[in-house]
């Protein structure tokens, strides 16, 4: 049986790439996959503006292709583990 942090790891990837294959090239989000996967799997993504996801995508996009690639999925998710690190220890 897995551990906790190898199934956290896995979900991380499972989810990448269950929004990745839904349109265009099946290795990366593009603005309405992230969109997507924003929406349904974090609970503030709801309250998400169409300019702010716009904007989380320029932030993300590092290498400025218009899509955003594991490696910048994983940033991103590096930086949202420290914010909640942050909210965790108050
Ligand atoms: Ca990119």
């Amino acid at each position: 049986m897995a551990h906790p942090l190898d199934q956290a790891i896995g979900l991380l990837v499972t989810i990448f790439h269950k929004y990745s294959a839904h349109e265009g090239d099946k290795n990366t989000l593009s603005k309405g996959e992230l969109k997507e996967l924003i929406q349904k799997e974090f609970t503030i993504g709801t309250k998400l503006q169409d300019a702010e996801v716009a904007k989380l995508m320029d932030d993300l996009d590092r290498n400025k292709d218009h899509m955003v690639n594991f490696q910048e999925y994983v940033t991103f998710l590096g930086s949202l583990a420290l914010i909640y690190s942050d909210i965790l220890r108050d």
